[in-house]
């Protein structure tokens, strides 16, 4: 299967199970701070499903604790805000263009010399 249907889908990106485990045990590390309404935060969920990453959702408007919580820790309550989880450090990281090029830095490879076993 191509990787864009028609040049207008682009599907997203697939991986051998072993390699998706490994991503979605660095993924397990972040969440998303969003509003379903917001466009900044769409552009983001777009790029999260292309990427196939599985990165917890919080709502900041369905409950008041996200709120909170991306006030008081990461200093401001603007979405999208993508809270990731270092060893010795809490980040939040603001701006969709910020967050799609981490999440493309970090996770747009696929190891290649697996990928014959996709199918
Ligand atoms: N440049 C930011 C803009 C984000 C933004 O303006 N988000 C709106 C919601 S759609 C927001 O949280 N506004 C409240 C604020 O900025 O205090 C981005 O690209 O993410």
């Amino acid at each position: 299967m191509p990787d864009r249907l028609f040049g207008l889908f682009t599907l997203p990106l697939r991986r051998i199970p072993e390699q998706q485990r490994r991503i979605d045990a660095e993924t397990g590390r972040l969440a998303l701070y969003h509003f379903p309404l917001c466009p900044y935060c769409l552009k983001v969920s777009r790029g999260i499903r292309r990427l196939n990453l599985r990165i917890e959702r919080r709502n900041v408007f369905r409950w008041d604790n996200w709120a909170d919580e991306l006030r008081r820790e990461g200093g401001k309550l603007q979405t999208p805000c993508l809270k990731i989880r270092h060893d010795d450090r809490i980040e939040w990281l603001y701006a969709s263009d910020e967050i799609l090029s981490f999440l493309r830095q970090r996770f747009a490879e696929v190891d290649d010399t697996q990928a014959t076993s996709l199918t």
